[in-house]
C-alpha cells in the first residue's frame, strides 16, 4: 500500500505516526509517498477524487482509503500491534471514535485561518482571532476538563489514535505566537507528551514546528 502524505501538515501525520509505530514502512507493508503539489493531478485525482492527503492507496484493485481518522483506524484494525493504540474495549473505543468525530468536526475547522498562512494561504485575522477565542473558551476547556479530566491521554494512560488525531494540530497555534503564550500548560504539556510518545514521527512533528515557530509573515504578532 501507499501512503500519500504532505509531511509538514498535521493531517498527514497521524497516518504516518501510526505506520511508524506498527513498522508498517520498516517491514514494507506501507511505502509513505510525498505528494506534496501532486494532489490535483490527474493520476491522484483517479486515486482519491477529493484530492487530499493522507490517502492510503491499497494494493491491487482495491481502491483507496481517505480521510486521516479513518486511514488511522484501518491501519489498526488490520494489523498486528494496531489494538496497542486502538483499544478494543467498546466503551474505550467508542470515547476514542467520539473524539475523533469531534477532533475532524469542531477542533480543525478552527485552524485554517490561524495557521493556513504558514503554508502561503491568504488568513483573515479578525476570523483567527474569533477562531482562537473559540479554541480557549470552548474546545480547550472539554479537552482538559473532559477527555484529560482523569488521565494524561484521551480517556487512557496510554497514547492513542485519538492523541495523534489532535496533538499534531496543535503545533500550528505556534505560528501565531501570541496566541501561543496564553495556550494553557495542561494543553502544552499535553501536546509534547502525545508527540514524545511517537518518536519515530519526530521528523515529521518538528517540520511543522519549524515552519510554524520561523513564521514571521502576516500576522504572526497578532495579539488573541
Ligand atoms: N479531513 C481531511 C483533511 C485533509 C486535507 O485537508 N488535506 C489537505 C492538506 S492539510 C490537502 O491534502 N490539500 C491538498 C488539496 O486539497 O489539493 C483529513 O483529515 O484527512
Amino acid at each position: 500500500m501507499k501512503l500519500h502524505v504532505i509531511p509538514a501538515s498535521p493531517n498527514s501525520q497521524g497516518p504516518i505516526a501510526v505506520a511508524k509505530h506498527l513498522k508498517l514502512d520498516a517491514n514494507n507493508t506501507v511505502e509513505i509517498v510525498n505528494s506534496y503539489g501532486k494532489t490535483r493531478t490527474p493520476e491522484f485525482l483517479a486515486i482519491n477524487p477529493c484530492h487530499t492527503c493522507p490517502t492510503l492507496e491499497l494494493d491491487g484493485s482495491d481502491g483507496a482509503i481517505w480521510e486521516s481518522c479513518a486511514i488511522m483506524r484501518f491501519l489498526c484494525v488490520n494489523n498486528e500491534g494496531g489494538d496497542s493504540i486502538y483499544p478494543t474495549d467498546p466503551i474505550l473505543r467508542g470515547k476514542i471514535d467520539m473524539v475523533m468525530d469531534w477532533r475532524q468536526t469542531g477542533l480543525y475547522p478552527a485552524f485554517p485561518n490561524i495557521a493556513y498562512g504558514v503554508f502561503g494561504y491568504p488568513t483573515d485575522e479578525d476570523e483567527a482571532k474569533k477562531a482562537f477565542g473559540k479554541i480557549m473558551n470552548e474546545l480547550f476547556p472539554t479537552l482538559m476538563d473532559v477527555y484529560l479530566k482523569d488521565t494524561q491521554f484521551v480517556y487512557s494512560d496510554k497514547p492513542t489514535i485519538a492523541d495523534l488525531s489532535i496533538a499534531p494540530v496543535l503545533t500550528f497555534l505556534k505560528c501565531r505566537k501570541n496566541f501561543w503564550a496564553v495556550v494553557p500548560d495542561k494543553v502544552k504539556e499535553y501536546h509534547a507528551r502525545v508527540l514524545e510518545a511517537f518518536p519515530d514521527a519526530k521528523e515529521y512533528f518538528d517540520m511543522t514546528d519549524g515552519m510554524c515557530t520561523g513564521f514571521e509573515g502576516p500576522g504572526a504578532d497578532i495579539e488573541p
